[in-house]
């Protein structure tokens, strides 16, 4: 199965991640992953932090002739900020923002400067889950899945989708914007627009965004026990991401608000002998277990927490109130948290993929891919078979 670390600091020197459980014989490339570092380097509403950065990960193991080996990945990307904190005559942090990881990182680790939890609590981290998610991108695309992403809602800008949309469209649309990542193209100068609000009025903004995959084979997951339901693992994944703060399948909390006959998704039998769906309003998952249909997930971010107003504290140093200080931040961080989302719910599917059908090479996994494929709604309904249930 696939696992992943990742080490470095914000303004530290460089970061690194170890990947392990890749199989062999997959065609990987430097360029492959700094598409996506690139991808997640844009976006308006950024901070300066983007101008300074050019994201490019080296992959120091784990790959020989363009092919993975089969042994642990490891990637460094390099902070060109890091020179410019080494110079820099730093004044510590003593007036926790709240929001962030400074206090309660600070209260766990016994830190008397708060930038020890910043500097690891950054998004800056997501650099790496983005080169992680990139290589596991590569793997699932062996196989015809396709991951994308784009933002849904800024601030009162809110894009309305149509219940089975052309995903690929909506993707090539948010990419082609790249600036705001709308898939509705008379929504993008609203979202545009509160950012720009946001930061006239030295304050921030968080937002909604979806991420899909397609082509998802049936039966990855499992509802035999609460942790291999591959619905808690997505949830799980998005919000572990810096400022996720709710994840839901489909559209689940709207979902909550209705009927089980308004929110279903029935079943046909379709004129080839297979079942199908009216719907997907499951979002691709049924009991933990995928259906075949495409995995939509939806995530919010919070507002980021370094404001430009600043924010009521208290002075740890002093035991004063106090506003926060600010140095630099983004404004609106959402559009480029599509990549990191993108990301993630590769590694989730990566994983639950290898954990199916396993295998050491792309070639070992292929036919076993097949057979999965082939398993598909194909022999159903198996009226040559006898049905019983029973405990006796
Ligand atoms: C972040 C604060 C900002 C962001 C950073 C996340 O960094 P800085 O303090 O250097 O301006 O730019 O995100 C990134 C560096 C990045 O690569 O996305 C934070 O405190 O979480």
């Amino acid at each position: 199965m696939i696992r992943f670390l990742t080490a470095g600091e914000s303004h530290g020197p460089m970061l690194t991640t170890i990947i392990e459980g890749v199989p062999a014989g997959l065609p990987l490339s430097e360029d492959d992953i700094t598409l996506d570092l690139r991808r997640r380097q844009k976006g308006y509403g950024s901070g300066g932090r983007m101008q300074i950065e050019k994201d490019h990960a080296r992959i120091t193991s784990g790959l020989m002739n363009g092919l993975t080996t089969g042994g642990p990945i490891a990637l460094i990307v390099e902070n060109r900020d890091f020179k410019n904190w080494k110079e820099r005559d730093i004044v510590p942090i003593t007036t926790p923002r709240p929001g962030h990881a400074d206090l309660t990182g600070a209260v766990k680790y016994g830190y008397r400067e708060l930038r020890l939890s910043l500097e690891r609590a950054s998004a800056r981290e997501t650099t790496m889950r983005v080169a992680v998610g990139a290589v596991c991108k590569k793997l699932l695309a062996e196989f015809g899945i396709e991951i994308g992403g784009y933002v849904v809602q800024i601030g009162n800008a809110k894009a309305t989708l149509p219940e089975n949309p052309d995903y690929l469209d909506l993707y090539r649309i948010a990419e082609e914007d790249g600036d705001v990542r709308c898939p509705v193209p008379s929504v993008t100068k609203d979202m545009h627009e509160e950012i720009r609000q946001a930061k006239i009025e030295k304050d921030t903004l968080g937002g909604i965004f979806e991420i899909f995959a397609l082509n998802v084979p049936v039966g990855l997951g499992s509802h035999v026990h609460w942790d291999r339901k591959l619905d808690g693992k997505i949830v799980g994944a998005m919000t572990s991401i810096q400022a996720m703060k709710g994840a839901e399948i489909g559209h689940a909390f709207e979902n909550a608000t209705k009927r089980g006959s308004e929110v279903h998704d029935m079943i046909d039998l379709a004129a080839d002998g297979y079942l199908t769906r009216r719907t997907n309003r499951a979002g691709g998952l049924e009991g933990g277990i995928t259906t075949g249909d495409p995995i939509i997930v939806r995530v919010a971010m919070k507002p980021i927490s370094t404001m430009l107003r600043g924010a009521d504290s208290v002075n740890l140093a002093t035991g004063e109130s106090e506003s926060t200080t600010y140095e630099r931040s983004d404004f609106c961080a959402t559009p480029r948290a599509i990549p990191v989302g993108e990301a993630m719910l590769a590694i989730v599917l990566a994983d639950a993929l290898m954990e199916k059908i396993g295998g050491d090479s792309i070639e070992e996994m292929r036919p076993r891919f097949e057979s999965l494929r082939q398993n598909r709604l194909e022999d159903l309904p198996m009226n040559n078979v006898e049905w019983r249930f029973g405990y006796e």
